[in-house]
């Protein structure tokens, strides 16, 4: 692995310090468990494990270098969990099930799928995973944790909390070897993910890289355990770096590094996507990026249709396909900036964010760039 770029922590580093070597310089970092150890979902979701629980032999991953990974210290409390959350719905992906680039996913009550989780881990046959559970969502009134100072600037759950019903935070919660197949997150946003319990093993891939994940249709590495080389020749040259992420600990993922996730040992974790004044610009281009393609896409409609109906098509499919449009980010960018220029007229600086007129300047470039797109002026925002 070598020259591995990415710092451990073991005591949180401060806002300041955050800000400047890992949200702009945009690198990754791993944080000891003192920043969440407080947490609530740190005693009562786990219980010490048990050598019949997790042995040795059932713990076969290993690091490149030789050394065998690390081992979990918690369980979960599988017991606690059901009590408390039994009759909620979640969603379960299978991983052993490919479905397109994701895996196939179905609905299930919380409580049957502690009994497969608990299964799973005795049969040896780990394959279901929950994920993207929306848990404050669905639990308001349990403050099982809090978000750690360091990532509380987010406009992403902001806008959304505030505009409609939907967020980005999410529980996960699988046995050993369930995975999380290669990715970047949503609109390129950044994530944080904090174990509760388990082992996390992440393989990490700096930006700029993408043309080598891709097969000569386009497609995408699925899982980077098993990949072709006669069928994605160059993936091999791929610079990655692996980071174990054991219970308690926090990683920080940057904006557009590419991730697989694969759990050791029964893992719960705490995720959140968000974004703030220093990726809003990579979110932004992302936007441009998937909007090209739609357009691409449907290349050959072009000629049939007046240019205002093409572009509220491909404005149509980009939400349809990314999950926002022009609109949602016109009105993310007014919600924040409403807010900042607020602080800004109170003459108050608020703590644990850039200085607002910074922040502000990063609006306005964005700004700039939506509207010197074509038809954006035109474009009607109501439809
Ligand atoms: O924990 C996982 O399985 C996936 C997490 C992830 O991809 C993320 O937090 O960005
Ligand atoms: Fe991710």
């Amino acid at each position: 692995m070598g020259d591995n770029p990415i710092p451990y922590y073991a005591d949180p580093p401060s806002y300041e310090y955050f800000l400047q070597h890992h949200l702009i310089a945009n690198i990754p970092a791993l944080i000891g468990p003192k920043l969440i150890d407080h947490w609530e979902a740190r005693q009562k979701w786990t219980q010490p494990i048990t050598s019949e629980t997790f042995s040795n032999e059932k713990c076969d991953d290993t690091e490149l270098n030789g050394s065998l990974s690390p081992h979990p210290q918690l369980q979960p409390n599988y017991y606690y969990l059901k009590q408390k959350f039994g009759s909620a719905q979640v969603q379960v992906a299978d991983c052993n099930e490919r479905d397109f680039t994701d895996q196939r996913r179905t609905t299930l009550p919380f409580d049957d799928f502690v009994d497969l989780w608990q299964q799973t881990d005795k049969l040896d046959r780990h394959h279901y995973y929950l994920k993207d559970w929306h848990f404050v969502q669905a639990f308001p009134s349990e403050n099982m944790y809090q978000v750690p100072d360091i990532f509380a600037d987010d406009w992403m759950n902001e806008y959304w909390q505030k505009e409609t019903e939907d967020d980005y935070r999410f529980a996960y919660m699988g046995g050993d070897k369930t995975f999380t197949p290669f990715h970047a997150d949503v609109y390129r946003s950044y994530s944080w993910s904090s174990n509760i319990c388990g082992v996390k093993k992440w393989t990490l891939f700096p930006p700029g890289q993408e043309d080598l994940y891709k097969d000569k249709f386009e497609n995408m590495v699925y899982d980077i355990r098993h990949v072709d080389p006669n069928i994605f020749p160059y993936f091999s040259q791929a610079k990655r770096f692996v980071v174990y992420q054991k219970d308690g600990e926090t990683v920080f993922v940057p904006s557009g590094w590419f991730h697989q996730v694969e759990n050791i040992g029964g893992t719960i974790s705490i995720n959140h996507n968000w974004l703030n004044a220093c990726n809003i610009e990579q979110c932004y281009q992302s936007m441009v990026k998937d909007l090209r393609d739609v357009e691409h896409s449907i290349d050959d409609l072009k000629d049939g249709m007046d240019p205002l109906e093409f572009v509220t098509t491909c404005q149509q499919l980009l939400l349809a396909h990314s999950g926002w449009n022009w609109k949602t980010l016109d009105r993310l960018l007014k919600c924040i900036s409403t807010r900042l220029i607020a602080d800004k007229n109170m003459h108050t600086q608020p703590s644990l964010q850039p200085l607002l007129d910074w922040q502000l300047e990063k609006i306005d470039r964005v700004r700039q760039k939506l509207g010197s797109e074509p038809f954006f002026s035109q474009y009607d925002f109501a439809v």
